[in-house]
């Protein structure tokens, strides 16, 4: 039975109406604590419980993590760490464990060993898991004993009791929790892949921890039986460099391994190139990515550069013409696969999506290891050594010839916003914000976007020539291709050290191709182009893509727009009635040039109407590998790929 309100008054005295106050500002505004929500929001509250065994696995009490997905989308997730508190709190006077989890923000109220450092992106502990849970059960084992507490919305319904009594050696905290469907509106429906990229990057973060993922929600295709997985590294962000060049040719055979304390931060870097052109390289802090990178970052880039330059100055095997050779922070990463971690105290996240490490000291500290470190490792395998020079100098070879083979100032005034191109049909609204870009997929689809748009705010750049697929080619070829030139010059943010998302000219970005093929597949080439050369565009939230109709269900006068075949029979029902299906027509359409600019402009373009996905960078490492399983030469994980549609798009309505 949930307390009235006028009781726990009585019982807890003014802490609880701290905490009632604390926890319905989280269930009135829930995106301020966990970003959204969507399936994003609904996903991060297990990400919020499993940091907090994490922690307590980094601290070095917990072993085994077992996350659950159970056939009512609730989760559990158990630990073998120590158990929450469950002693009552002098000041609070209440348990740690319901302290945990009624307080907002109630993690600095415990002892926190000197080296902990806490995980979470926003890091507000599970009291808002609580509170936004329509109910909540803990278990703590400790000092010999199962303690028990349940919650509804946030409210003790169960004060803390003893269930039994177990060996003393037998501690750890199981929390289970049933999300609130009147809080996450849009779903509450778990998903495999997203729950399983997080929990396998969180075992390369922590090498030695044992997650395991189970879905127990019925599965025609396992025969009734549970899905399991268990992520276990012990190599750490070695096996991960290796998960990621999985599909790739490496140049040499063992992943380049450091893991150092300095300065009071963990840091660990492991690297491996492979024959491609792409650099990808990864950064966290405190198991979260930092897509914008940061001090760490540079300090990794630097030394990286110094490092490999000075290998060659003191090479006794390179000639003269090589050893001359002044390599860019470009050449050393070309075909790189890094990932840098750092675990700092207290670290400071800047930027416009809050992935940038601010701390001035994690720069000096990075650097100074990999300068020390990979030097001696270098030195001490040359096969490995050679294998990376020779990619470094070839990479500074083909620059150097691009360089001198290109009109300098021609390329330079291509990409100048003064020169915009002639066959994009821009806005008549200057406030980026305000402003949006449909990239459309062949002229005549183009033609009808440009006569069915709103001229004051949307723009059209219909691309007709062939996308180069930007994973193939070096920056420079990628840059000679016309159409991307074009789109570049659109923008109008410039790219690579030139890029500044500032000069962005329109907030929403829009790919629109036809729901077939060719068209997954150039949706697929321009995704790529973004991804590798302008993420920012994606972390800003500027990347869409629109969702055109696949039906137009029409009898007489009314009309309607179908996305997919169930929507299509049911429209198709409600125009026939009771009285038989009658007239109904059934225009499939095969591509945007069959609708014209009024049912383009209603079906696709109208802000007040249209659905279109963002493009989201929540999982980067997963998305690198969808782009090269669509890249790649494997035609059938293509094939799987476009019928399934992307994975790093999720769903939101505009
Ligand atoms: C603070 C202090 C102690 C344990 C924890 C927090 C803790 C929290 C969670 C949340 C999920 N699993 C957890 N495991 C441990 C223990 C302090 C001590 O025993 O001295």
């Amino acid at each position: 039975m949930a307390n009235s309100s006028a009781e726990s008054e009585k019982e807890y005295g003014a802490e609880s109406i701290t905490v009632l106050k604390g926890l319905e500002a989280v269930r009135k505004r829930p995106g301020m604590y966990i970003g959204s929500t969507s399936a994003r929001g609904l996903h991060h509250l297990v990400y919020e419980v499993v940091d907090n065994s994490i922690d307590e696995a980094m601290a070095g009490h917990a072993k085994r993590i077992f996350v659950t997905i159970h056939e009512d989308n609730s989760i559990t997730v158990e630990d073998d760490g120590r158990g929450i508190p469950v002693d009552v709190h002098p000041v609070e006077k209440m348990p740690g464990v319901e302290i945990a989890l009624t307080v907002l923000h109630a993690g600095g109220k415990f002892e926190k060993d000197a080296y902990a450092v806490s995980g979470g992106l926003h890091g507000v502990g599970v009291s808002v898991v609580n509170a936004l849970s329509d109910n909540l059960k803990v278990w703590v084992k400790r000092e010999g004993k199962e303690h028990y507490m349940d919650f509804a919305r946030g409210t003790t319904t169960t004060k803390l009791k003893v269930l039994r009594t177990v060996p003393a050696k037998e501690t750890g905290t199981k929390v289970w929790f049933k999300p609130d469907a009147t809080i996450f509106q849009e779903t509450t429906r778990y998903d495999w892949t997203t729950l399983a990229s997080r929990l396998r990057e969180l075992s390369y973060l922590n090498k030695g921890i044992q997650i395991t993922l189970r879905d127990e929600r019925p599965d025609e295709s396992r025969d009734g039986q549970p899905r399991e997985e268990l992520f276990w590294a012990n190599g750490g962000l070695r096996d991960m460099v290796t998960f990621l060049n999985g599909n790739k040719k490496p140049l040499h055979q063992d992943v380049v391994y450091l893991d150092t304390m300095r300065d009071g931060i963990a840091i660990e870097v492991a690297l491996q190139y492979n024959d491609s052109y792409a650099d990808t390289t990864f950064s966290f802090v405190n198991n979260i990515n930092t897509h914008e990178g940061g001090t760490h970052l540079t300090g990794f880039k630097s030394a990286l550069t110094s490092v490999i330059n000075k290998y060659i100055e003191r090479s006794s095997n390179l000639n003269k013409k090589d050893k001359e050779i002044r390599l860019s922070g470009d050449d050393v990463r070309e075909g790189i696969t890094a990932v840098l971690s750092v675990k700092v105290r207290e670290p400071q996240f800047e930027g416009q999506t809050k992935t940038k490490l601010g701390n001035s000291e994690a720069e000096g500290a990075v650097r100074s290891v990999v300068n020390e470190l990979l030097s001696q490792y270098l030195d001490e395998h040359p096969k490995t050594a050679n294998a990376i020079i020779d990619k470094a100098i070839s990479a500074a070879r083909a620059r150097e010839a691009a360089r001198k083979a290109r009109d300098l100032t021609r390329k330079k005034s291509a990409l100048d916003v003064a020169a915009l191109p002639g066959k994009l049909a821009d806005c008549s609204l200057s406030d980026p914000a305000l402003c949006e870009m449909y990239l459309v997929e062949g002229d005549s689809a183009g033609g009808s976007a440009k006569q069915g748009r709103k001229r004051d705010f949307q723009a059209i750049l219909p691309l007709r020539g062939k996308i180069i697929n930007v994973e193939k080619a070096r920056f420079d070829k990628v840059l000679s291709n016309e159409e991307i030139r074009t789109i570049i010059t659109a923008i109008g943010t410039g790219i690579k050290e030139e890029f500044d998302i500032a000069k962005c000219r329109y907030h929403k970005i829009i790919i629109m191709t036809d729901a077939d093929v060719d068209g997954a597949h150039i949706r697929t080439l321009l995704l790529t182009f973004f991804f590798r050369q302008m993420p920012e565009l994606i972390d800003a939230g500027f990347m869409y893509i629109a969702q055109p109709p696949l039906y137009r269900v029409a009898k007489g006068k009314e009309e309607f727009y179908a996305y997919s075949e169930k929507e299509r029979d049911a429209y198709a029902e409600r125009l026939g009635g009771p009285e038989g299906r009658g007239n109904i027509m059934i225009q499939r359409y095969k591509g945007l040039g069959e609708m014209n600019p009024e049912q383009l402009w209603k079906t696709t373009m109208d802000p007040e109407t249209r659905t279109m996905l963002q493009v989201t960078m929540e999982d980067a490492v997963l998305a690198d590998q969808t782009f090269q399983t669509l890249m790649g030469d494997e035609v059938e994980p293509r094939r799987l790929f476009i019928e399934t549609n992307a994975r790093f798009v999720s769903n939101l309505d505009i």
